[in-house]
């Protein structure tokens, strides 16, 4: 059995069976998009929460798996070669997942190609817009008076959303079958509730993506994700 205690992390968050994928999450966007792909697989894991307080993720122990201090994180007791692998970076991880499984990143080449190609739109674009969007709507940057930076995300959030639901025009899923691009996306289109900004983005005049959302979590791992590790 791997031996996870060259991982410092493991100090302030202890292992209890290290046979398990270890998973170092709290259920934001971004940590739910693992959890729910933990959950389709069905890949036995632990889940650590880790707050996003500075004594969590700027921790010297996390900080050891992931120095961009940010959750998700994983390690794979059981990776390449057999080898334990620690590993962060939303995308990175949910590619690794799928190409460990062999499940959700599509059926051919082309269809892997596409997969990645929306996974690579979400995290460069659909995530880190809406988030900046969140902070200038709901969050501190809500009382920055000059409304350039509010106008400029919002403007940038709405594109996205019309790009996205014109991709799913007489589709189900974003690339094919259901994959980790749903699974990248699907968390982001919920926090728009959250954030209280449906109404400036356009919601309604929004022709397929308020029910591709609806059917993400419908899902019973989307769902369950919202709550994994619970807060
Ligand atoms: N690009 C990273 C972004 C991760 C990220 O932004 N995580 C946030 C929560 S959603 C976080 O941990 N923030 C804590 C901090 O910045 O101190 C990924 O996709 O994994």
């Amino acid at each position: 059995m791997a031996d996870l205690s060259d991982f410092p992390i493991t100090r302030k968050w202890p292992v209890e069976n290290p046979a398990k994928l270890q998973l170092f999450s709290y259920p934001t966007p971004n940590g739910q998009k693992i959890s729910c792909m933990l959950e389709e697989t069905g890949l036995p894991y632990e889940a650590h929460r880790v707050t996003l307080a500075d004594a969590d993720v700027r921790s010297p122990e996390f900080l050891s798996l992931n120095p961009n201090n940010k959750i998700p994180a994983i390690i794979d007791p059981d990776g390449p070669g057999g080898q334990p692998l620690g590993l962060f970076e939303s995308g990175a991880i949910l590619i690794y997942l799928a190409e460990k499984t062999g499940q959700f990143l599509g059926a051919t080449p082309a269809d892997r190609a596409q997969v990645i190609q929306w996974v690579m739109w979400q995290m460069g674009g659909l995530g880190p817009m809406l988030g900046q969007m969140g902070f200038f709507v709901k969050f501190a940057g809500k009382d920055i008076e000059d409304p350039r930076p509010r106008e400029r995300y919002v403007a940038e959030a709405k594109r996205l959303l019309n790009v996205l639901d014109g991709a799913l025009d007489g589709k189900e899923w974003v690339a094919g079958d259901y994959s980790i691009a749903d699974m990248a996306i699907g968390p982001w289109l919920g926090t728009l509730d959250f954030y209280g900004a449906k109404p400036l983005v356009g919601w309604d005049g929004l022709t397929n993506v308020p029910a591709y959302v609806d059917r993400f979590f419908e899902r019973p791992a989307a769902q369950a994700a919202r709550n994994i590790p619970p807060r």
